[in-house]
C-alpha cells in the first residue's frame, strides 16, 4: 500500500493513507479553534514547541518511577526531560518539591486524597454549584464516593463564605480542606484557609488548576507556604499540555505523594507530555509571559465590566482573574441556549450554573467566559470589550424577529476579529 509520510504542522509523521479520516478531523479542528473566539476558561492555546514536544518519540518510551531511579533501561533522555520540568515548575512556584507525573488534575487530587486521606474521612470543598470542581466531593466521583464529603459555597453577593468553611470544619472536623475552584473567580484567601485547616487539625489542599498562570506571574495569591499541598492543571491559564502537577514545600507529603501517583494511581508517565510540560514551563519563566498574564487579567476585568454595562449580572459583581460567571436569566435564556446560540455565533463558552441556581447543571442559568486563549492570539481590552458587545447582542436578540439576521452580523464580526489575530498563522 502506498503511503504518503509527511513532516507536518502536527508533528513528526502523518501517513495519510491510513489515518485519512483523523487527520481530516484534525484538520477541522483546527479550522474551528481558528475561526471561533475562545472563551472557554479552561481552554488555551499551546505554542508550536509544546505541540513539538507533545508529538514527539518520547511518547515511545516506557519510564515507570523517577528520574535516575525508573523500572525501565534507556530512560537518560526521558530522566532529562523530567528533571527540568521539576525544576522548572519549583522556580516558577518558589516550592521544593514537584511530581510532575499526573495525566491529569483529576489524577493529581485522587493521588493527593490517595496519599492524605482512607476511604471513609470527611473532606470539605466548595461545592460544584457554588465553583467548585467535580473532584473536590461531588457525589458522582471518587472524591463524592470514598470519602464523606462536605460543601461550602459562596455567601448572596457570590463571595467564598470563609465564615461557612470555619463553621462546618467545626462541625465536621475533615480530614482534608480543599480550597479551589473552577467558576470562581474572585481571589481566595489561602492564609484564612490554613488558619481553618490549623484550628481543626485538618490538611490544606489547594486546587490552582484555573489561576496557575496568574499565580505565577504575581497577579493573584499564591497558595505555597499556606497549603500543605497544591495541584494545578498545566493547560488552561499556564499554557502548556494537557496535564497535571503536584507541588509541596513538605518533604514527608512529598515522598507520599510519590508514591500515590506511582505505583499508587497511575503506572508508566507520558513521557512525551512531560517533555511538553518543561517546555511550557520554560516559556511562562520567560518576562514575555508576565505581560501575556497581565493582558489575561486586564482583558477579563474589561468584558466583566462591559458585560455589566449591557446589564448583565456578573457573579460577585466583577472578577480578579481570568474568568467570570455571568447570569443569563434576566435575559429568559438559559446557560444551554447561550452555550448553543454562542457557538453558532462564533463565540465559544459554556454553560455554567451560577450559586443557587435553580436550574439543572443541563440547562443552568449562566455562563463562564474567560480571556486566556484569546489572549494568546494578541487581542487585547478594546477587541474583548468588542466581544461581550457581541455576547449581549446575539443573548439579547434572542427569539426576536431580527433574530437570525443579527446572528448572521455577529457570526461575520467574529470571523473578522479572528482573521486578524490569527492562530498558529
Ligand atoms: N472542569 C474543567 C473546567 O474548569 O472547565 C476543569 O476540569
Amino acid at each position: 500500500m502506498d503511503t504518503i509520510i509527511s513532516t507536518n504542522f502536527f508533528g513528526y509523521f502523518s501517513n495519510k493513507t491510513l489515518n485519512d479520516e483523523v487527520f481530516g478531523a484534525i484538520t477541522d479542528e483546527l479550522q474551528r479553534q481558528q475561526n471561533q473566539i475562545e472563551l472557554i476558561a479552561s481552554e488555551n492555546f499551546a505554542s508550536r514547541e509544546v505541540l513539538s514536544a507533545l508529538g514527539s518519540v518520547m511518547t515511545n518510551k516506557y519510564a515507570e518511577g523517577y528520574p535516575d531511579r525508573r523500572y525501565y533501561g534507556g530512560c537518560k533522555f526521558v530522566d532529562i526531560a523530567e528533571k527540568i520540568a521539576i525544576e522548572r515548575i519549583c522556580k516558577l512556584f518558589d516550592c521544593k518539591f514537584a511530581n510532575v507525573q499526573p495525566h491529569s488534575g483529576a489524577q493529581a487530587n485522587l493521588s493527593v486524597f490517595y496519599a492524605l486521606a482512607q476511604p471513609g474521612d470527611t473532606i470539605l470543598g466548595m461545592g460544584l454549584a457554588m465553583g467548585g470542581h467535580l473532584t473536590h466531593g461531588s457525589p458522582p466521583t471518587i472524591s463524592g464516593k470514598w470519602f464523606r464529603a462536605v460543601n461550602y459555597g459562596v455567601d448572596e453577593n457570590g463571595i467564598l463564605d470563609y465564615d461557612q468553611v470555619q463553621r462546618l470544619a467545626d462541625e465536621h472536623r475533615p480530614k482534608i480542606i480543599l480550597a479551589g475552584a473552577s467558576s470562581y473567580s474572585r481571589r481566595i484567601d489561602f492564609a484564612r484557609f490554613r488558619k481553618i485547616a490549623d484550628s481543626v487539625g485538618a490538611y490544606l489542599f489547594a486546587d490552582v488548576a484555573h489561576y496557575a498562570g496568574l499565580i505565577v506571574a504575581g497577579l493573584y495569591p499564591s497558595p505555597i507556604g499556606h497549603a500543605h499541598v497544591v495541584t494545578s492543571t498545566t493547560h488552561k491559564t499556564l499554557r502548556g499540555p494537557r496535564g497535571g502537577i503536584i507541588l509541596t514545600n513538605d518533604e514527608v507529603i512529598a515522598k507520599k505523594v510519590d508514591s500515590a501517583v506511582f505505583p499508587g494511581v497511575q503506572g508508566g508517565p507520558q513521557m512525551h507530555t512531560i517533555a511538553a510540560k518543561a517546555v511550557a514551563f520554560g516559556e511562562a519563566l520567560r518576562p514575555e509571559f508576565k505581560k501575556y498574564a497581565r493582558d489575561v487579567l486586564e482583558n477579563s476585568i474589561a468584558m466583566a465590566a462591559r458585560l455589566q454595562e449591557h446589564g448583565l449580572n456578573v457573579i460577585s459583581g466583577g472578577t480578579d482573574s481570568h474568568m467570570s460567571v455571568v447570569d443569563v436569566s434576566g435575559l429568559s435564556i438559559t446557560g444551554k441556549i447561550a452555550e448553543v446560540e454562542l457557538e453558532e455565533a462564533g463565540v465559544t463558552c459554556n454553560k455554567n450554573a451560577i450559586p443557587f441556581d435553580k436550574l439543572p447543571p443541563s440547562q443552568t442559568s449562566g455562563i463562564r467566559v474567560g480571556s486566556a486563549a484569546m489572549t494568546t492570539r494578541g487581542l487585547g481590552v478594546n477587541e474583548f470589550k468588542k466581544i461581550a458587545d457581541l455576547i449581549h447582542k446575539v443573548l439579547s436578540k434572542y427569539g426576536k424577529s431580527e433574530y437570525e439576521t443579527v446572528k448572521r452580523e455577529v457570526r461575520a464580526e467574529t470571523l473578522d476579529l479572528c482573521k486578524k489575530f490569527p492562530l498558529y498563522a
